[in-house]
């Protein structure tokens, strides 16, 4: 039984295999999907549970690359269709010694832009149990906001837990100001709700993580709780009914690409919810992702099996 539902744009990534080389001047790429909301659905399904992703791509070589990869990793694709009116979107990422990458964006109109609120219409949210939001796909077009309240409305109505991970790209929006209008006000339709601190910071004015979960848990009656990433230092945890708490980080030993540790937190902390575990242990279990994650250099490479995260607890003695 399909038990999660996330919605976004999935892209290919074409990572630069010449090393700190600015994007311009690399010569060889290596091909991944990504896109944050498709790495959180790869994710859980590596994690073995029941992922449905909701989205579209062009009739194209990246779009049939996407289909066929999210099949293979055991993702519910019946809602994932393909238009002929616009192409499927893809980034191109640096490869960094150390950093973060430099990245350069090509989906303007894309595929997954054009979806639309009638798309929702026969998507049945009543037996999912969580849902997965990101700041992303909305920033992509007036059809996409509309699409993604639409369907956000029909969760709530069907009790759904939703996360919201604030997912913050700049480059999508109109302008700073639009962005944290949208964002915030999006983010009282969730229950749970993901930032990192920088982004915490730039949508609240504070860096404090105990005052950017205050905001959330007070600007909305349905958000019960504000989980804000701190990078390698872990994560702080706040809700309406329980006294904040902070998980520590784990270490790793090279950090080969960030890109998509949020994404990776996500996922341990949906996978572990959806299983039954308390708050406590869905957060460390997002961190423990998430150092997975930097770990690989596609966005969703170090995502764990289930084997492969008992190992990671047993070595780092969790
Ligand atoms: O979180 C990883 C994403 O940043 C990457 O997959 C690309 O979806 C993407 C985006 O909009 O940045």
């Amino acid at each position: 039984m399909t038990e999660f539902l996330t919605i976004g744009e999935p892209l290919v990534v074409l990572v630069a295999q010449e090393i700190d080389l600015p994007l311009e001047q690399v010569q060889h790429f290596t091909k991944y999907v990504a896109g944050a909301e498709l790495n959180v659905a790869i994710g859980l399904a590596r994690l073995g549970h029941q992922a449905l992703y909701l989205s579209e791509v062009g009739d194209d070589p990246f779009g049939n690359f996407i289909i066929d990869e999210a099949d293979k990793a055991g993702i519910d694709t019946s809602l994932l269709t393909k238009t002929l009116s616009a192409a499927t979107g893809f980034y191109i990422k640096q490869n960094v010694s150390h950093g973060d990458p430099q990245v350069a964006y090509f989906r303007k109109n894309s595929a997954a832009s054009q979806l639309t609120a009638f798309d929702i219409d026969s998507v049945s949210t009543d037996r999912i149990k969580i849902a997965h939001l990101s700041g992303i796909f909305p920033a992509l077009s007036k059809t996409a906001l509309e699409t993604f309240k639409t369907l956000n409305t029909k969760l709530n109505a069907d009790h759904v837990l939703t996360v919201f991970d604030t997912n913050l790209r700049p480059a999508l929006w109109q302008d700073e100001e639009q962005m944290i209008q949208t964002i915030n006000c999006l983010a009282k339709e969730s229950q749970i709700i993901l930032p990192g601190i920088n982004e915490g910071e730039i949508l609240t004015g504070s860096r404090s993580p105990e005052q950017i979960a205050d905001f959330y848990l007070s600007q909305s009656e349905l958000t019960h709780t504000v989980i804000v990433k701190l990078g390698a230092e872990g994560a702080f945890v706040k809700t309406k009914s329980s006294e904040p708490f902070m998980v520590r980080g784990f270490k790793v030993k090279k950090i080969v690409d960030t890109v998509g540790a949020g994404d990776g937190f996500a996922v341990g902390l949906e996978s572990a919810l959806l299983e039954g575990k308390s708050l406590h242990e869905a957060v460390v279990r997002a961190c423990a992702v998430g150092a997975l994650a930097v770990q690989n250099q596609g966005d969703n490479d170090g995502y764990p099996t289930p084997d492969q995260l008992r190992e990671f607890y047993q070595r780092n003695g969790v």
